[in-house]
């Protein structure tokens, strides 16, 4: 595990040489960047992770991001149970046939407790059991709990860092950047992958972008799944009327998170709805190598399934290799078949 560790950190970024990034011409920095994506990854694969959320709103945390925040005057206020176990299986059943390689549930806790834990652990078990890679994002976590989610059979836990530490506190109260990294500490320790990244277009400058960037590639090691989000801005949360973050700008955090962290697998997140097709080509070419598939997020919409698929077709991409990718390439090449797009077969 140690040597693993050392051998995937370069420990070597500072937010200046992260900002020097930031500055190269556009051009450049693609082509830096394309560089070392093509020196670490298959060009033209992308990994499918499939999001559900079980279970939404009413979370006590303050993000002013999130729409499930009670803090915030959403209509997401109201507590939600926890969704059952077969409600779950049938999503990831169908997530699976439409070729996900990963089936991602989320839940808006500030953490589990003991009993809400078992029930997850079913989850996990239960998707696993299906042939699909597992992730799950339940707010913050003790050791012991990473541990028996490690054994239930979890893939990787998500849990963002969202900002830099100096602008951190303009986005959350109700917990700390060390929270988070406490948090970060015990899925690592408990050799659960991480899936670790942060929100473009809160409000923070270039500097503060790089500063999650270095904060992200000095983890060590740093994470094996990076999600970068666009600012999903909702109605009711204090980030409704934040100004959006230039299309080059967001391309660009992409660019510079591949050449940081270039064994990364890199996730263009949140917020492809309002990007256009160009964009989200720019944002591969920069680097990004996973999508959420599926027609929404957690609580908000995600470019529909045939979308993302005529887009992978028009641009030559195919899904991700991975251990789960022979059989989800032939689920995809049903799914397909049935929807004469073949170019995920
Ligand atoms: N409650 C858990 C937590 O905060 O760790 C898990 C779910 S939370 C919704 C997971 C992540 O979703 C957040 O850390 C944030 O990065 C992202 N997110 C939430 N709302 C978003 C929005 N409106 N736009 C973009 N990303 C968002
Ligand atoms: C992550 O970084 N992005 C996903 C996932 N991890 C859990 C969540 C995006 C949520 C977008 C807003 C919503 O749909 O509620
Ligand atoms: Fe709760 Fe997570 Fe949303 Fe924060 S991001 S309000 S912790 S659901």
């Amino acid at each position: 595990m140690e040597a693993i560790a050392i051998s995937r950190n370069t420990g070597a970024w500072n937010v200046s040489s992260v900002t020097s990034l930031f500055e190269l011409p556009f051009l450049d920095l693609m082509h830096k960047a394309q560089e070392v994506h093509r020196r670490h990854h298959a060009p033209n694969q992308v990994q499918l992770s499939t999001l559900m959320s079980i279970k939404t709103g009413a979370c006590t945390e303050d993000c002013a991001y999130c729409p499930q925040s009670k803090h915030h005057d959403t209509s997401l206020a109201e507590e939600s149970r926890l969704a059952a176990l077969e409600e779950v299986l049938t999503a990831a059943r169908a997530a699976r046939d439409q070729g996900a390689q990963r089936f991602c549930m989320g839940a808006a806790w500030r953490s589990p407790t003991e009993r809400q834990l078992d029930d997850v652990l079913e989850m996990v078990s239960a998707v696993k059991a299906l042939g699909m890679e597992t992730c799950v994002t339940l707010g913050m976590l003790k050791a012991g709990q990473a541990e028996r989610l490690r054994e239930a059979g979890l893939d990787y836990y998500n849990h963002n860092l969202d900002t830099s530490p100096e602008f951190y506190g303009n986005i959350i109260t109700t917990r700390t950047y060390q929270d988070r990294l406490d948090t970060l500490h015990a899925v690592r320790e408990a050799g659960i992958k991480v899936c670790c990244g942060g929100i473009v277009g809160l409000g923070e400058s270039r500097r503060e972008r790089a500063g999650l960037l270095a904060q992200l590639a000095n983890l060590n090691p740093y994470p094996e799944s990076v999600p970068i989000n666009n600012l999903v801005r909702v109605a009711g949360t204090p980030l409704a009327d934040v100004e959006a973050v230039d299309e080059f700008e967001f391309v660009r955090t992409i660019a510079v998170a591949r050449i940081i962290m270039p064994d990364a697998v890199l996730r263009l997140s949140a917020g492809r709805t309002e990007m256009s097709d160009a964009t989200q080509a720019l944002c591969f070419m920069a680097g990004a190598n996973s999508i959420f598939y599926g027609d929404e997020l957690l609580t908000t919409a995600n470019p529909q399934q045939d979308k993302d698929r005529a887009l992978m077709e028009r641009l030559g991409l195919r899904v991700m290799e991975t251990e789960v990718a022979a059989h989800a390439t032939r689920q995809v090449a049903t799914a397909c078949q049935t929807k004469e797009s073949p170019a995920l077969a």
